[in-house]
């Protein structure tokens, strides 16, 4: 998989991008990152892109013609390309999100916006979609760029390892995780529950089935009617809500 990455700070990248996952994703061959500093892209001595905003107001915006001329440039080479931008306003992602990227047969291109805006002819124009992480405001797109990455990578063929499988990843889905130890059995007077230790597989499943059903009842309840919950899932809540009350 082909990532491109448009931003004023390329050095933001650099560091994520040489450690972990991703680092194994490349050096495997799994994905390819470039990513072009839009200062590049300016015609100007002082490699100008922001200006003032039309209408008056605080901040600045991002001036079209970088942007434009960034883009033509990447896509000169006739890939097929999806162009997301990273703005609050955009649609706010989740993991669903991630999974249909890592199945996306065009190269991803991510602009990463800094300033106020940026200028709406980029999103008319240019923008496959618009894309926000959550709910508060960051002072550019480039973590959001980020994460979005690391999400999806982690689901590509490969990229996790055997350590990590998909039927696990299928188990838990759309559920928080059950609590997990390690050794010592015991610390500071803490023990690890006995059914961990008893080498009993089906009684373990069933744990944490039901830990993992605990969390997500009582941290986030609407999670719960967001998944289809098996009959067994429906005994597990039934014991839980009988044990809290
Ligand atoms: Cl994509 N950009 C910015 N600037 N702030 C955000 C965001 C994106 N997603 C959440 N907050």
């Amino acid at each position: 998989m082909q990532y491109e990455i448009i931003t004023i700070f390329p050095g933001i990248f650099e560091a994520y991008f040489s450690e972990g996952i991703i680092r194994k994703a490349i050096r495997q061959g799994l994905i390819t990152i470039r990513v072009h500093d839009l200062r590049d892209f300016t015609s100007d001595k002082h490699r100008t892109v922001d200006d003032y905003p039309y209408g008056g107001g605080p901040g600045m915006v991002m001036k079209p013609e970088p942007i434009f001329r960034a883009v033509k440039s990447i896509k000169a080479d006739g890939v097929d390309t999806c162009t997301i931008m990273l703005t609050p306003q955009g649609i706010r992602f989740h993991q669903e999100m991630a999974v249909n990227l890592s199945k996306e047969k065009r190269r991803l291109l991510f602009l990463c916006g800094r300033y106020e805006a940026i200028d709406d002819r980029v999103r008319n124009m240019l923008a496959d979609m618009e894309v926000s992480i959550g709910d508060y405001v960051l002072s550019g797109g480039e973590l959001p760029a980020l994460v979005i990455i690391d999400s999806i990578v982690r689901f590509l063929p490969g990229a996790l390892g055997d350590a990590h499988s998909v039927e696990e990843e299928s188990f838990s889905w759309g559920l928080l995780d059950y609590p997990h130890y390690t050794r010592p059995p015991e610390y500071e007077g803490l023990r690890v529950p006995d059914v961990l230790i008893s080498g009993n597989h089906k009684a373990i499943s069933r744990w944490r089935r039901k830990e993992a059903l605990r969390t997500t009842w009582q941290k986030r309840p609407d999670l719960l009617q967001r998944i289809s919950l098996s009959d067994e899932d429906k005994i597990l809540l039934s014991e839980i809500k009988e044990e809290t009350r």
